[in-house]
This record gives C-alpha cells, sequence and structure tokens, in this order.
C-alpha cells in the first residue's frame, strides 16, 4: 500500500471527453512496479476534473488503465483542505522550515488542524483498503501524522515513511510549534528515509532534543514508547538507461530557438521554487557576462521554469522577479540577435525535456537547498556519448554522490561565473572523464534500486515481527 498525495494517473475532462494523464514523477516510475508485482492499492488525492467519474463506490479505479494491475483509491479533499493542508501545512509552512533557504516559515494553527484532519482522512481510508498482509510505504511531508495515526487504529503492518525533502538540523526543526507532534507522528513508522546520511542525523538529533526518547547516533535509532524507529539513507535516482533524445533532435531544438552550434549552451529545468536557487543562477550568469566579457554572443543560458504552487503569493512573486530579472540582463547584454539568457515558463512533455537536455552543452543546477535533485542526474544520463559538464550546489543530496560535477556554492555569484567559465573551457578529455564517471555512479544505482532497498527492509521488518 502507498500513500501519496499525487496520483499515478488522474482523469481529466477535454472537450467533453475524459483523458488520462500520467505525471512525470520519479516516485511513480520507481514504485509503480511494486504495486504491479502485488496488486497493492495506491492512496492519493483524486485532483482530477474527471477523476469522480470513473471510481466505485470506494472511489477506486484499476490502473494502469492499458493493463489493470493494482488499484487507485482517490481520497476527495475540499478547497479548504487543499488550502490548509496543501498549500499551508506542507507548503507553506513545513517545505520552507525543512529547507534552509531563507524562506521565512507560515505556520497557522488552522493549517495544521487542516494537516491533521486530511492526515486522518488517508489513514480510515488505508484501514478500510487493507486486505491481509500488507506494507505501507507512506510519501513525504505530506503525510509526517500518518504513521503514528496507523498504529492508534490497531495497524501492525511495516510502515515505511519516505521523506523526499532535506531535513534540517535540529535547531531549525525546533522553530516549528508543532515539532513535537509530528515527530511523534513520523515514529510510528518502523522505518524512515532520508537521502543523505546528513539528513538522518539531523532527525535523529531532533528527535533528541525534542523529545524523551532513547536516540542512537551510531545505530540510527530512535526508540519511543517501546517501540523502536530505524532511520536509513536511501538515495532516490532514476531510470536507467534513460530514454535519452538524438543529436539531431537536439540540434533541432537549437534550431528552433536561434542557437547555432558554436555557442555554448547551458540548460536548467526546474520548477519555479524558492530553492531551486533561480535567481542567483541569474545572478552567477550576469556575474559571467561582467567577468568574461568576451563571451558575449559566444554562451546563452536557457532555463526551462514550470511554475508551480501558483495559489501561493510567494510564488507568484518569484515567476515574476524571474521574468523581470532575464529582460534586465538581456537588456543589459544583449547584441543583435543574441540574448545571453532564455526563459521559457512551461512544463516540457517529457520528448521535449529529452531534445532540450540533447541541445545542452552543460547543465545548471544551484538549488539553494535540494533533498536529492534528480535533474541533474536526468542531465547526465542524458549525455549518452559522455559529452558534456556538470555545474551543480553543493547544497543538494545529489552533490554527495556526483562528486566529478563542478561543484559551486549557489550564493557565490562569483563562484558559479567562473564554474561557467571552467565548463566553457576544460579539456574535451577531462570533461568525457568525469562524465563516465558520473554515469557510472547512476547505473550503478537506479531508482529501481531505490525502490528495492525500501522494500527489502520492509520485509525484513514484517519477517522479523
Ligand atoms: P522536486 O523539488 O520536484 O522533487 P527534482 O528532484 O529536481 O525536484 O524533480 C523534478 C522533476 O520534474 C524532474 O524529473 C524534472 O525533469 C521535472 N521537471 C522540472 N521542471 C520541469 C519542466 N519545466 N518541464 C518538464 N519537467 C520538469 C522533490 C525534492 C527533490 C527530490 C525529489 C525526489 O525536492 O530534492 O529529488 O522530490 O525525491
Amino acid at each position: 500500500m502507498v500513500l501519496a498525495n499525487r496520483e499515478p494517473y488522474s482523469h481529466e475532462r477535454v472537450n467533453g471527453d475524459i483523458v488520462i494523464q500520467q505525471p512525470a514523477s520519479g516516485l511513480v516510475t520507481g514504485i509503480e512496479p511494486l504495486l504491479v508485482a502485488t496488486g497493492g492499492v495506491w492512496i492519493a488525492h483524486g485532483s482530477g476534473s474527471a477523476d469522480r467519474a470513473v471510481v466505485d463506490e470506494r472511489s477506486t479505479v484499476p490502473v494502469p488503465p492499458d493493463e489493470p494491475a493494482y488499484s487507485l483509491r482517490r481520497i476527495w479533499l475540499t478547497e479548504d483542505e487543499v488550502s490548509g493542508f496543501y498549500e499551508g501545512a506542507a507548503n507553506e509552512a513545513l517545505w520552507p522550515l525543512c529547507h534552509l533557504a531563507f524562506t521565512k516559515p507560515t505556520f497557522r494553527p488552522r493549517d495544521f488542524e487542516t494537516y491533521r484532519a486530511v492526515n486522518r482522512k488517508f489513514v480510515e481510508a488505508a484501514v478500510d483498503a487493507t486486505r491481509g498482509e500488507t506494507i505501507v510505504l507512506v510519501q513525504d511531508y505530506h503525510f509526517a501524522l500518518v504513521p503514528a495515526m496507523l498504529r492508534e487504529r490497531g495497524s501492525r503492518a511495516p510502515i515505511h515513511l519516505f521523506w523526499h525533502i532535506p531535513w534540517p538540523p535540529a535547531e531549525v526543526f525546533q522553530l516549528c510549534p508543532w515539532d513535537s507532534e509530528l515527530l511523534r507522528g513520523m515514529l510510528g513508522a518502523d522505518i524512515v528515509g532520508f537521502h543523505s546520511l546528513r539528513y538522518c542525523r539531523n532527525f535523529v538529533e531532533s528527535c533528541s532534543r525534542i523529545l524523551e526518547c532513547e536516540a542512537d547516533f551510531d545505530e540510527l535509532t530512535v526508540r519511543l514508547d517501546g517501540r523502536t524507529t530505524r532511520v536509513r539513507r536511501y538515495p532516490i535516482s532514476i531510470e536507467w538507461p534513460m530514454e535519452t533524445a538524438s543529436r539531431e533532435e537536439g540540434m533541432q531544438v537549437r534550431e528552433q530557438l536561434g542557437i547555432p552550434g558554436h555557442i555554448h549552451l547551458s540548460v536548467g529545468v526546474d520548477r519555479v521554487d524558492h530553492t531551486k536557487g533561480l535567481l542567483e543562477r541569474l545572478a552567477g550568469v550576469e556575474r559571467f557576462f561582467e567577468l568574461y566579457p568576451n563571451w558575449k554572443r559566444r554562451y546563452v543560458f536557457m532555463e526551462v521554469a514550470s511554475p508551480s504552487r501558483m495559489a501561493i503569493e510567494s510564488y507568484r512573486l518569484l515567476n515574476e522577479m524571474l521574468v523581470a530579472e532575464t529582460e534586465r540582463i538581456n537588456e543589459r547584454f544583449s547584441e543583435g540577435e543574441w540574448k545571453p539568457v532564455l526563459l521559457e515558463r512551461r512544463t516540457l512533455s517529457p520528448p521535449e525535456l529529452r531534445a532540450h537536455y540533447a541541445a545542452a552543452d552543460s547543465g545548471l543546477v544551484t538549488p539553494l537547498h535540494d533533498g536529492m535533485n534528480l535533474v541533474a542526474k536526468e542531465y547526465v544520463a542524458s549525455c549518452v556519448d559522455d559529452r558534456g559538464i556538470l555545474i551543480l550546489s553543493e547544497f543538494t543530496g545529489a552533490a554527495e554522490e556526483l562528486t566529478e560535477a563542478i561543484l559551486i556554492n549557489p550564493y557565490d555569484a562569483d563562484g558559479i561565473a567562473h564554474a561557467i567559465h571552467q565548463a566553457i573551457v576544460m579539456p574535451e578529455r577531462e570533461k568525457r572523464e568525469r562524465m563516465r564517471k558520473l554515469r557510472k555512479k547512476i547505473a550503478e544505482h537506479t531508482i529501481y534500486d531505490w525502490a528495492a532497498d525500501i522494500l527489502g527492509d520492509s520485509i525484513e521488518i514484517m519477517e522479523n515481527r
């Protein structure tokens, strides 16, 4: 059984017809095969405009649509619930709390009440959907209270909670007025998973400071009220080999954008989010042209930015600033047809995304803080002939593994500028050598390994009960 906010398939009404959409998501890629193999159930917020039209009396629909193998059970949320639970408690409180990006979290008591109520709704559906021996995989910061609530309802199932975003140092987590309730909720799980060992340690430290519990920093376990929770690292990854676009498809993108082959093109791909360091990236590009003006007309940075969480005002504002900064930098440096920055604000289809990666000479990934960052891995996977170079923020989970990237501090505009220069002038042999090593690392640990490790550890819990 999987509990996640996002559903693997949504049904949408388009011009009177019902069409099925599948969000591009690493989570679905990694976890769906487990549910297909076991005939399990995925419980998620039913957010599609035609979702209600296709379900049975248990709000359930068989999926995948082409060859049904497991059940998708939909939870209906009111507008107020979406606003309090998803936008408020999850995205305005917990998201900024866990990311050290200096965005102040907003802790509204009402939002947390709604968060609690929605967590309870998912738990009731989970209890109702349980048939026989079950392993429960809970996904992300939307559902911190679910594990303990499941225990209260008598569940003895192995529960695995995976937290896809960072866990901050204890001093930061303590800012949260709901700290103790959140931790107690999470510790209902047998295993709490994070992308990085640092987040695991931060979590154990938070438990030890905030709760009266036994925290073991060597074993990474927390014992509370007679139950032990293991804290484990599971770095998420991508499919391998990943589907890629050909060089020709990459060239077509460059033609459409008016970027001839001799121009070095860096590409960034992100949701528009404060944590992704988009304005800092632009500051780095601007600094590059100040420090290396002879690269005018020979370098272009392209950002493909997908607007997200637009119901939250600070996200709308960030979108506006991104557009304004791009225009300002372009006005400052443009010469003739050449513009230093191209901004496309939309979500690319998977083939378009692959073609954009194929068009790039380098990938520019500069989050201020990021649990893992899959774009870094996708870019590396797209460099099939070992050509290309990755510039990566040291404050991403990915940087712990992808050490052959050019690592930068996203707050250091000079550092980003020098890294861009280094990426352009680095000898081809060195680039290939670095890329070969990066590719090997990802090939050896794919999204399927991530899911298998989570399932394997959960089965072990089940067997030792
Ligand atoms: P995200 O914050 O969403 O994920 P990331 O890991 O980079 O960040 O994944 C984003 C995904 O969306 C990638 O697969 C990317 O290709 C796609 N995407 C982004 N912008 C796009 C665009 N404009 N067009 C098309 N596709 C786009 C959270 C955490 C991460 C963690 C993941 C998985 O914040 O740290 O890596 O979960 O655990």
